[in-house]
């Protein structure tokens, strides 16, 4: 544990923090240049038109949506960064090659800005990132050795996990990354909860027990953004996100690779659980980059009682 009791925690920058973890320089230079180009996104979501892809500015010039534009920005970086051979991003149909020599390299998929029709209405949305070691991005979630998000919001921050604890940063007034909470942990039990997609549209064991929750005394909390979503709950340390199963849509929203992957890396490092209803969704094999699942994330007794609802469907 880096901060000590009675020093400030804020001299504690991110490069500092990841040097402390044991991992490899290339992996903490991996997550460094992920955490300088999430600075331009930000500088984009906060400044950037919120014109459409295709339609030009004043100068006519063609503007980019800020989806396609965050997109770009994480893909020079990732590209330039000489320790990145694959690329995946959910703005993109197949997998970039940086390079066919894999050895001691990473490949990374990130969803750039996630929740970006929230930008205009002018709340929070975010970045996530997913890090595998070599060339294979269709990997079980639990091979990932590195998972983090940054959260535009009123202040940015970024949280990330390498496997040893899940720790906070916020920006600061120098656009710079300094630990705020090290060692994040969820309770076993929450009161609150976000659930996504239509409620006329679950089926009976998810309408049950979000019954089940209400009951109980739980407070909804959903903003309809999946990076403040997770991090309330994370953050909070109880409570539950779901997006699950909607007639129609077997398999929720939310993509394994880009969405489901990071987060739960992120909650079961901080001492809670993810589940598609069945199975953990770090053991879950994709066949696809887009491939998507039902979710129930968060504290670990929640995400059983929702397993014990959609079994008894
Ligand atoms: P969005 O469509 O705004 O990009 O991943 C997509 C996402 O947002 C998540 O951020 C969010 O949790 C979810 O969709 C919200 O979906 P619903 O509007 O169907 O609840």
């Amino acid at each position: 544990m880096l901060s000590e009791p009675g020093k400030s925690k804020f001299q504690i920058d991110l490069r500092r923090h990841l040097r402390s973890q044991n991992i490899c320089d290339k992996l903490v230079h991996l997550i460094c240049e992920i955490a300088e180009a999430s600075k331009y996104v930000i500088n984009a979501v906060r400044t950037g038109d919120l014109g459409v892809a295709g339609t030009s500015n004043l100068y006519g010039e063609e503007q980019l949506a800020l989806d396609v534009l965050s997109d770009r920005i994480m893909r020079k970086r990732l590209i330039h960064s000489g320790v990145v051979c694959n690329i995946a991003s959910e703005e993109m149909d197949e997998i970039y090659q940086v390079t066919t020599d894999s050895d001691g390299l990473y490949s990374v998929a990130y969803d750039p800005l996630d929740g970006s029709s929230l930008v205009d209405v002018n709340l929070a949305v975010g970045t996530i990132v997913s890090i595998f070691k070599g060339d294979n991005l269709l990997q079980e979630g639990r091979k990932q050795v590195a998972a983090m998000y940054i959260l535009y919001g009123p202040r940015v921050s970024l949280v990330y996990s390498v496997g040893d604890g899940v720790h906070e940063f916020t920006m600061n007034q120098l656009m710079e990354y300094n630990l705020t909470r090290e060692n994040v942990r969820m309770q076993r039990d929450g009161n609150i909860y976000s659930p996504g997609g239509l409620r006329n549209k679950y089926n009976e064991g998810d309408e049950k027990f979000i019954r089940y929750l209400e009951a109980k005394g739980c407070k909804l909390r959903y903003s309809g953004g999946f990076v403040p979503d997770i991090n309330q709950v994370l953050m909070k340390g109880k409570g539950l996100f779901m997006y699950p199963a909607l007639n129609g849509s077997p398999n929720g929203k939310l993509r394994l690779l880009f969405e489901l992957n990071p987060m739960a890396f992120l909650i079961e490092h901080a001492g809670g659980a993810a589940t598609n209803g069945k199975t953990p969704i770090l053991d879950l094999k994709p066949e696809s980059l887009d491939q998507r699942a039902p979710i129930y994330i968060g504290c670990v007794e929640d995400v059983n009682r929702a397993m014990e609802y959609v079994d008894k469907a």
